[in-house]
């Protein structure tokens, strides 16, 4: 028996699970994940992974297309992230007046969509994606900015907060008229998060390789690869890569807005 049957059988045997849901933070181990059928979406999985429902101000999916799947659209007034966790995707947008562009996204490849954007995700082969919506919350006198695609791998990345073996890649411009932040971080074995951090943000947080151990409010959590976690505003946070492996993760953080725009929003 492999060792991966083994801890399921012992999962499936024993009524135990990683995931943990509380009022301040949720982890989500793929081993509870149920699909779902999203609006829209056709020869997709898709599990919702992070919502309102638990207490969040946004919501995250993981999506598995297969071949000739395609995507439904974000309700009006809600901008998309999509980051590929394997495989390949076919973006196409369109625009005012027939414009439009197409975009071919590849593992690690990332699109943000302003609200309104019509589009579509296609995909030839498999793949499989996670998106990100939240209403977007505009500045009075500021468009929304155009879609930003990339690859995070494009990115050099910076030190966190002066730390060399902490890279920060920051995948959307950090400019007032984005209300999220979208980054990886990237963490050498045995490397910590500076400090147990407080904050008003909330944070949408996919495990993309790696693992170790996360602090949430008063617990503390093995984390690995496919896991998912969501941190409520001021859940006090902190992480550390265990293992001989590097650590990754993306994460989805509120930016540039006052706490009183999300009262109103809700
Ligand atoms: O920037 C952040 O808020 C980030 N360092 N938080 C985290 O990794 N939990
Ligand atoms: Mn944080």
């Amino acid at each position: 028996m492999s060792k991966a049957q083994f801890s399921h059988q012992i999962l499936t045997r024993t009524g135990e699970t990683r995931t943990r849901l509380r009022s301040t933070h949720a982890l989500i181990a793929p081993d509870g994940n149920v699909p779902t059928q999203l609006p829209g979406w056709s020869g997709c999985t898709s599990v919702i992974l992070i919502s309102p429902q638990m207490g969040a101000r946004f919501c995250q999916y993981r999506i598995s297309l297969a071949e000739g799947a395609a995507s439904g659209p974000p309700l009006p007034g809600v901008e998309r992230f999509v980051y590929v966790l394997t495989g390949t995707i076919a973006l196409e947008t369109r625009g005012a007046a027939g414009s439009g562009a197409s975009h071919t996204l590849t593992a690690n490849g990332y699109a943000w969509l302003p609200p309104d954007t019509a589009h579509t995700i296609g995909c030839t082969g498999e793949a499989t994606i996670t998106v990100v919506e939240r209403r977007y919350l505009p500045v009075p006198g500021v468009a929304p900015p155009p879609a930003v695609v990339g690859n995070a791998l494009d990115l050099a990345g910076e030190p966190f907060l002066g730390d060399e073996n902490l890279t920060v890649r920051k995948l959307l411009p950090d400019e007032p008229a984005f209300d999220m932040a979208m980054n990886t971080m990237t963490f050498r074995p045995g490397t910590p998060l500076p400090f147990v951090e407080t904050h008003f943000m909330e944070h949408g947080l996919v495990m993309l390789e790696g693992g170790g151990i996360y602090r949430l409010d008063e617990e503390w959590y093995p984390v690995t690869a496919g896991d998912v976690i969501w941190m409520g505003p001021y859940c006090p946070q902190w992480f550390a890569a265990v293992g001989r492996e590097q650590a990754a993760y993306l994460l989805y953080k509120e930016a540039n807005r006052d706490p009183f725009r999300f009262e109103r929003e809700s």
